[in-house]
């Protein structure tokens, strides 16, 4: 039945045809699509046998290939049927029932500490460069809301996650939230809006801010943490007025830099923190967020800063990130619990540690039995953890290889989710075993950039800047000295210009001067001068190119990564979805005789064999490949690029 079409269809081949025989028989359509879907994913799987891989990142084949099945919760020795029961209401309800204020006071009167969970968002951005894909969220997720139920928050988009799906796991952003929101309604969703920089690594036009915000709440996003890079109030401001109008609760954020505990800081001071939470508590913020990127936060400093906020501001919900990279996270996190804090962020212990979030596992098996109990259920932690290791193993071939501590993160200061993308990025352009002088390069080019606040899109200016400085063998001297010959990476001479906003302390002189030269200057916000985005051109443009089946979200997405979204919808029109195919063979080859199902939708199962490919055609540089679908023998021709 499943390769039965129009053209198969015996009235059709008795030429028996009317003219309501297309209207009369639509399903026979539906199949044609079907096929084509079929079609789409066996050329991907062909090229995957003639070409291999060729995602970026990946190095190897995923070591761990068993089926993994979805994680089991047990009550009373009997495992919780996640299909019949439905989770236990959350801390969403107080939200959806009561708005965002209700939602602070109530987080804010809790007594017991509360927790985010980052496993589907930080976690993985942190540890398997962003590489997590839709389907093996989904498979944990209705166990999740079960496990979770009480959590303040799940992070399950923004940073980085955005581009990454479209960019290099050719899925849709939009889909995986709306699908994870469908299995957890009782859990807040928390994103990570890089304020006027939404989630990319630019300013753009206050309207696609507001459009976004307005389209992540519509989809399910609850509470978004608002940051900026340099931690400047005007970028601040902008993204926090945005998710305001999108009826979002407000998680403004202050970045966490330096070192309140020591007596040499100069900079950013405890006074310099309390000012700038002051400015966003008297801008109407919801939440305070404190966000301690590369965990520089130590449990002294923590006990310092939180209790200072505390005591100054007594109503205000406070909730911590921090990255375990020194291996100092779970004692941070509980002296910011002993100073007051109301959320903390932990991951999953199989998807915690080293430049991940500290381990879920030990922070409630910390505080069980205290005044400060989470609440969770520490067997359920562990339930999610046994399916959580497999997949990490699944993904290893994206894990660079941070097996241990590094405390010297006191002194380069690198954010958890840039350690491993500059990690990888120096062994794949030969500086791997430079890794000490990159780090150090990083310190000096903090410097260089006037110690900054180091998160994307600075982190991404001072990573450039320590990257260029390692192949080139300069130290922090010789760039002062040779900068007006230099030509910079672009991302510092546009850092220098102002396009990311005004770091605190201002820009340096007159290494400023020397690196933008005749460039323009941009004083004040970056977005404040740019045109509204023309919204309407892109949808016509959008039609024009792609058809009529263009969505609102798909308006975001082009706005936001104009050339990514068409490099992402070239590869839908040869491969279709790929987010369908398991994990295994998205990433492998298939070998020979071995077997792959793909549910392409409710009901459709292709069952596909890989059975053999054919020698190199000389002349057309094509191979054939042989697969059986659901039975049927089907060849596939690709190039062979190898
Ligand atoms: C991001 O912006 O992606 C971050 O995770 C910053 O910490
Ligand atoms: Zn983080």
């Amino acid at each position: 039945a499943f390769l039965q079409n129009v053209l198969t269809h015996p009235t059709f081949r008795a030429a028996k045809c009317w003219t309501t025989f297309i209207d009369d028989s639509p399903e026979l359509f539906q199949m044609i699509v079907s096929k084509n879907r079929a079609q789409k994913i066996l050329t991907y799987l062909a090229d995957m046998v003639v070409n291999g891989s060729s995602i970026k990142g990946q190095t190897g084949e995923p070591k761990y290939i068993m089926p993994i099945d979805p994680p089991v919760l047990e009550r009373n020795c009997q495992p919780v049927s996640l299909v019949t029961s439905s989770p236990p209401p959350g801390w969403r309800r107080i939200f959806l029932e009561q708005g965002p204020e209700a939602f602070a006071k109530a987080i804010r009167q809790h007594p017991g500490l509360l927790i985010m969970d980052t496993t589907w968002r930080d976690a993985h951005q942190s540890l398997l460069a962003t590489r997590l894909r839709t389907c093996d969220i989904v498979r944990a997720a209705p166990a999740t809301a079960h496990a979770l139920y009480n959590a303040y928050s799940l992070e399950m988009w923004g940073g980085a996650t955005f581009d990454v799906a479209m960019r290099f796991l050719h899925e849709d952003p939009w889909d995986r939230l709306d699908k994870l929101r469908q299995l957890v309604p009782n859990v807040p969703f928390q994103m990570l809006l890089r304020g006027a920089n939404a989630v990319g690594y630019t300013s753009y036009p206050d309207n696609v801010i507001y459009d976004f915000c307005a389209k992540a709440r519509q989809h399910g996003i609850d509470i978004f943490r608002v940051f900026d890079s340099l931690n400047y109030f005007e970028n601040l401001k902008l993204g926090i007025d945005a998710v305001r109008a999108a009826g979002g609760i407000v998680e403004g954020t202050v970045c966490y830099t330096g070192d309140v505990s020591s007596a040499k800081e100069q900079k950013y001071t405890l006074q310099y923190y309390l000012d700038l939470v002051g400015q966003l508590v008297a801008h109407g913020i919801h939440i305070l967020g404190i966000k301690d990127m590369a965990g520089l936060l130590k449990p002294k400093a923590a006990k310092l800063l939180i209790g200072a906020i505390r005591a100054e501001f007594p109503d205000l919900p406070i909730h911590v990130h921090t990255h375990d990279t020194a291996g100092t996270g779970v004692a941070s996190m509980l002296a910011c619990a002993e100073a007051g804090a109301d959320a903390v962020d932990v991951a999953i212990d199989s998807m915690s540690g080293t430049t991940s979030q500290p381990s879920m596992g030990a922070l409630v098996s910390a505080l069980q039995g205290t005044d400060r109990d989470t609440g969770i259920h520490y067997e359920d932690v562990m339930a999610l953890n046994d399916y959580w290791e497999q997949i990490r193993l699944l993904y290893s071939c994206f894990d660079p290889g941070v097996h241990s501590s590094d405390s010297s993160v006191y002194q380069h200061e690198m954010p958890g989710g840039q350690y491993t993308n500059l990690l990888f990025q120096s062994q794949s352009l030969g500086l791997g075993s430079q890794w000490k002088q990159v780090r150090e390069a990083y310190a000096e080019a903090n410097q260089l950039c006037g110690d900054i606040v180091k998160v994307t899109p600075s982190s991404k200016v001072v990573g450039d800047l320590a990257q260029f400085m390692v192949s080139n063998g300069f130290s922090g001297k010789d760039v002062l000295a040779k900068a007006r010959s230099l030509s910079f990476p672009t991302s510092v001479v546009e850092y220098f210009q102002g396009y990311l906003g005004q770091p605190y302390g201002g820009f340096p002189e007159p290494l400023r001067s020397m690196v933008i030269k005749e460039l323009p200057r941009i004083e004040g916000r970056p977005g404040a001068t740019m045109q509204a985005f023309n919204f309407d051109a892109l949808h016509h443009e959008l039609r024009q190119k792609y058809g009529p089946d263009i969505r609102d979200v798909d308006l975001s997405s082009a706005a936001l990564y104009p050339k990514v979204f068409a490099e992402y919808r070239t590869v839908m029109d040869k491969y279709g979805d790929l987010s369908v195919l398991p994990t295994q063979y998205f990433l492998a080859p298939l070998k020979v005789n071995d077997e792959c199902h793909v549910q392409i939708e409710e009901g459709k199962l292709l069952i596909i064999k890989y059975v053999a490919s054919g020698p190199l055609n000389q002349s057309s540089g094509q191979r054939d490949v042989y697969f059986e679908l659901n039975g049927e023998v089907r060849v596939i021709s690709v190039e062979d690029r190898s």
